[in-house]
């Protein structure tokens, strides 16, 4: 079905145009001659052009807050979850805490309507030029996705136990395939050096998802074999699975803000499916499958969750009896 059909001119009103009569100076009355005749004024007509906006309607919007609902609940259970749990072993409640609380914000920001612009696309050879469309770009998941995505990936990195270098590679090449991505999407594309320009930085983006994910199967798998099998076993799941999750991202890209080809409620819809997917079935699994070794790289140092003990021997607590021998 071509959503797109309501807005084609033979749908459309014709287009409207505007006449204006120009008053010259010194009037329009003649100086020669006996009469005292009027030129008519000069005048002429104009089409104006007609704009469309595509935007999201009350399903969309409805989503948008279920959407919020379900995260602000996972984020409880998490909550819930962390308490429960030993300090030293809060690793993975603390990064998957931070992915909810970001993305629920994030929802939270949509749903009221903020995070919003209209981006001009393509005509799609509707009616010449005088069609002018926008469509409405929900810019604020890029935000959210600048700060969840890496953190998803800090998470899948730490459990295979991949060297610090290859996590800031990982984590670096996604935080510049978002910001291109973003640069896609804003990119005004009313003409079609316009939709080069959108599909070339789609193209850097996607590169950039390839480059990342390679790193991490291949390092990932290497750091993989030197945990215990249960821990090498859930990482190859996760990581598969978030593959896949991952990969439809582009595609309902393609699909909306790129080609404009679904309705805007549908992105909301697909977008939202897939981020309950890949940070609450994510979290969930994790958190429910992962069990603790005391030797694993994800164990948190003693220091780093109980304050100092100790008091010094002049009694300011340990930081005040520093450099003093
Ligand atoms: C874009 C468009 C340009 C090409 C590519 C993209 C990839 C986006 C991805 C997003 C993942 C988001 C997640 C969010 C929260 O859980 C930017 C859509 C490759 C992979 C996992």
């Amino acid at each position: 079905m071509d959503f797109l059909a309501q807005f084609k001119p033979t749908s459309i009103a014709p287009i409207p145009t505007t006449t204006i009569s120009i008053s010259p100076p010194g009037g329009t009355h003649t100086h020669h001659g006996g009469s005292h005749g009027h030129l008519p004024l000069p005048t002429d007509t104009f089409p104006t052009p007609d704009v469309h906006y595509i935007h999201a309607t009350h399903v969309g919007h409805t989503a948008l807050w279920v959407i919020f609902a379900l995260f602000t609940i996972g984020l409880l259970g998490v909550l819930l979850m962390t308490v429960r749990t030993e300090k030293r072993n809060r690793f993975f409640h603390g990064v998957s805490a931070l992915v909810l609380t970001i993305a629920m914000v994030s929802y939270l920001a949509m749903s009221v309507g903020l995070g919003v612009s209209y981006i001009p696309i393509h005509n799609h050879g509707v009616q010449g030029s005088l069609h002018h469309f926008f469509r409405q770009l929900y810019w604020a998941r890029y935000v959210d996705w600048l700060f969840t995505t890496p953190l998803l990936l800090l998470s899948l990195s730490s459990l295979a136990g991949l060297s610090p270098a290859s996590t800031l590679a990982v984590i670096l090449t996604d935080v510049f395939m978002i910001v291109t991505g973003l640069l896609s999407a804003v990119t005004p594309a009313r003409w079609a050096d316009g939709e080069r320009s959108r599909w070339a930085f789609f193209a850097v983006s996607s590169v950039s998802f390839l480059i990342l994910w390679g790193i991490l199967f291949v390092n990932g798998m290497k750091a993989a074999n030197n945990r215990p099998r249960s821990t090498k076993g859930l990482f190859t799941l996760l990581a598969a699975m978030t593959f896949v999750l991952w990969i439809a991202y582009p595609v309902v890209f393609g699909l909306s803000e790129g080609a404009n080809k679904v309705s805007v409620d549908a992105e909301i819809i697909a977008y939202g499916v897939l981020d309950v997917a890949a940070k609450l079935g994510y979290t969930y699994l994790l958190l429910f499958l992962h069990s603790h070794d005391e030797h694993g790289p994800w164990t948190l140092p003693e220091w780093w969750v109980e304050s100092p003990q100790v008091n010094g021997p002049d009694g300011r607590g340990a930081y005040g009896s520093l450099g003093r021998d």
